[in-house]
């Protein structure tokens, strides 16, 4: 798996071949993304979810993802996971990754890494990720089940709101509920699901979980909250279309990446300087000049 996710982190040319010998076998894990900012607990979530997986016997996968970091899964995100409890469980994964910053980034890398770790045999792969802007939500719309984490003190509702995170939570998690101020932000988060458009009949309702995630307190009712949404999104259709949005993106990203690594085999910025003078010239518009590149790219 290390190896197979190192490929993937690479952008590897093998990839083609081992992504067609994994297809047979990727489908069944459920992809959970926990998403909050620095230090909220995710880390020390995760562990204390994976304990609970555990139990009932499934083979969990862990990726922790951060999108602000250009290092790969190395030694500084290593560092950042405190996951020491699974370290020697044979049916637990654990692995950090960051993009390289090229071939679309974590949106090539991350939905590969997950389909690696599903093929493995993972009945769960948990996503963390550090919430430091939009790549987190975009990273979140990558899972089937979203939790995000806030913490008293940290991220109020209002903020909560500001970074978009109201949207993609499937289920919201208070942690650090030892800390002055849990209720409170309870009663925000509450508030603010209530007053946006996820409340019409039929629809799911994210509940609000709090946790004391260090001392395990709380996580019977998260599993709960995890198990729920499962559900619901089996039964009314959600998870296939998540699943099917998750792959279309994955599919474009592929897609794009190829056109780009095509671009370069033409020469890259040299094989458009042809064009550019003709641009240049006024012989013919940038339009058609992109339409011209794009035909000797085989498109
Ligand atoms: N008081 C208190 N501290 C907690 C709780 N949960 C986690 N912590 C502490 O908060 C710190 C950060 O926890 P992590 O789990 O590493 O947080 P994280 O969100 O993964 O952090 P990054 O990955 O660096 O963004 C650690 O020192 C934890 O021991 C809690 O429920 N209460
Ligand atoms: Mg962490």
């Amino acid at each position: 798996m290390a190896r197979l996710i190192s490929l993937v982190e690479d952008g590897h040319g093998s990839l083609r071949e081992v992504m067609a010998a994994l297809a047979p076998h990727a489908g069944n894990a459920w992809v959970i993304g926990i998403t909050g900012s620095p230090g909220v607990g995710k880390s020390t979530t995760t562990t204390a979810l994976v304990g609970a997986f555990r139990e009932r016997g499934l083979r969990v996968g862990v990726l922790a993802v951060d999108p602000s970091s250009p290092f790969s899964g190395g030694a500084l995100l290593g560092d950042r996971i405190r996951m020491q409890d699974h370290a020697l469980d044979p049916e637990v994964y654990i692995r950090s990754m960051a993009s390289r910053g090229h071939l679309g980034g974590l949106s090539f890398t991350t939905p590969q890494a997950i389909r690696v770790l599903d093929a493995a045999g993972c009945d769960v792969v948990l996503v963390e990720t550090v919430g430091v802007g939009q790549s987190e939500v975009e990273i979140a719309g990558l899972a089937d089940t979203s939790v995000v984490l806030l913490a008293p003190g940290m991220g109020d509702g209002i903020q909560a709101a500001k970074a978009g995170i109201l949207e993609i939570g499937d289920v919201f998690v208070v942690n650090k509920a030892d800390r002055e101020g849990a209720d409170a932000t309870v009663r925000d988060l509450r508030h603010m699901i209530s007053l946006g458009d996820r409340t019409e009949p039929g629809l799911w309702r994210p509940p609000v979980v709090k946790t004391v995630a260090a001392q395990k307190i709380g996580i019977d009712e998260v599993m709960e909250a995890l198990d729920k949404h499962r559900a619901f999104i089996e039964e009314d259709g959600e998870l296939d279309r998540r699943r099917e949005r998750r792959v279309a993106d994955e599919i474009e990203t592929i897609a794009l990446a190829t056109l780009r690594t095509r671009l370069g085999h033409l020469g890259g910025r040299e094989g458009v300087t042809a064009l550019a003078r003709d641009v240049v010239a006024g012989r013919i518009d940038p339009y058609a000049a992109a339409d011209r590149l794009l035909e000797q790219l085989g498109t």
